[in-house]
């Protein structure tokens, strides 16, 4: 129980059916194109969902800060270090909305953070993967920023009007990282052998990632036919990776690269990409925190949240015994 708002564990586990007159009513809303607000009644199934959702997209962001974040140091140029550190910035800020927008639903952040650092809450697969090389960080910063801008404008014309109003401002930066990281890839593209060599290398060990990221195929999916009912999610895993290739790979061949999947083409008549099994058993395993980073990800969370606690501890004072008395 938060406030007056009771948190459910799973579907249907300690919650009361919902009203069927109110459910009745909220879904006639949801049909009706309108926005939810914290305050609103909302089945508690939306609610449990909800939090699920944006609370592993919030982990998302800050684990998703760390393989590009390890590059600060070695960035090729001043320029490229400080565009990378505004970017990195910009992660951890997305998931300070996140975290704001999942606790209108009365989760309060400090247990996000405790179901993250101690493996009770998913993030995004791909920040389980190491980035090797600076050409690493430029796919990153293209490819998985344009994965996450084609899930995010998706879903911020959802339901829930706090998750859009954070996505909006979100995909607003993502844009400009999507750029920067087009801006690195082109570099090396058009580069050295020994850049272009390095370029389709880091391709194609985030190939398979960032097919992964878009969630299983939608025959596997377990949420998504209840949250596109209700308008939490606004595509489905496949078409936003259907969306995906029609937007990136072309740009791809554009740039001389290849993609590291043999079967992958269009189908003329139908207009659809198909595409060769990505290896959804290292799906499941990566999101189940058997990935190649996974403990190391979460070690670097766990010993901020420790070297952070006195900061917390300290703000968490009354006013009056937050200052050090000024020596005389
Ligand atoms: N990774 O029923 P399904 C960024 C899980 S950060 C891990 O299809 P759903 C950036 C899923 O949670 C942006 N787990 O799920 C940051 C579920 O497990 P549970 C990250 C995944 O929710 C820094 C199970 O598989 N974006 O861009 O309908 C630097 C069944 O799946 C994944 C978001 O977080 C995955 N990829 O759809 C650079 C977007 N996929 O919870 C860039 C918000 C699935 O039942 N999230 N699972 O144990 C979403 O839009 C949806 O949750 C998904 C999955 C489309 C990802």
């Amino acid at each position: 129980m938060y406030g007056n708002i009771t948190i459910v564990d799973g579907p249907g586990k300690d919650a009361p059916a919902d009203d069927p007159v109110k459910l009745a009513e909220f879904e006639a809303r949801i049909a009706a194109g309108e926005k939810i607000e914290p305050h609103d009644w909302m089945p508690a199934e939306y609610r449990r969902q909800l939090i699920r959702m944006i609370e592993q997209h919030a982990h998302s962001e800050i684990i998703g800060a760390l393989p590009e974040g390890t590059w600060i140091t070695r960035a090729p140029g001043f320029k490229r270090k400080m565009a990378l550190m505004a970017k990195v910035q910009d992660e951890v800020g997305h998931a300070q909305l996140l975290y704001s927008a999942a606790e209108t639903l009365g989760k309060p952040r400090e247990r996000m953070l405790d179901d993250l650092i101690n493996g009770r809450s998913k993030y995004s697969n791909v920040f389980n993967y190491p980035a090797f090389t600076w050409a690493d960080t430029a796919v990153i910063a293209w490819l998985i920023d344009a994965s996450a801008i084609i899930n995010q404008v998706a879903n911020s014309k959802g339901s829930y009007a706090p998750y859009c109003r954070a996505l909006e401002r979100i995909c607003q930066e993502e844009s400009f990282h999507l750029k920067y990281g087009y801006d690195n890839v082109v570099t090396l593209a058009t580069g050295t052998p020994t850049q272009r060599t390095m370029v389709q290398e880091a391709l194609n060990r985030w190939w398979r990632p960032i097919m992964h990221f878009f969630g299983p195929p939608d025959t596997a999916s377990q949420h998504t036919e209840k949250l596109m009912r209700w308008k939490v999610k606004m595509a489905s895993n496949d078409d936003m990776r259907q969306q995906f290739f029609n937007q990136y790979v072309p740009k791809i061949y554009e740039l001389g690269l290849t993609v590291p999947d043999a079967e992958l083409a269009k189908d003329p008549a139908t207009g659809k990409w198909t595409y060769g099994d990505p290896d959804w058993d290292e799906f499941k395993r990566v999101i189940n925190g058997d990935g190649p980073c996974n403990k190391e990800r979460l070690a670097v969370r766990k010993t901020a949240e420790e070297r952070g606690r006195w900061v917390r501890e300290a703000l968490a004072r009354p006013r009056e015994q937050q200052y050090v008395t000024p020596l005389s």
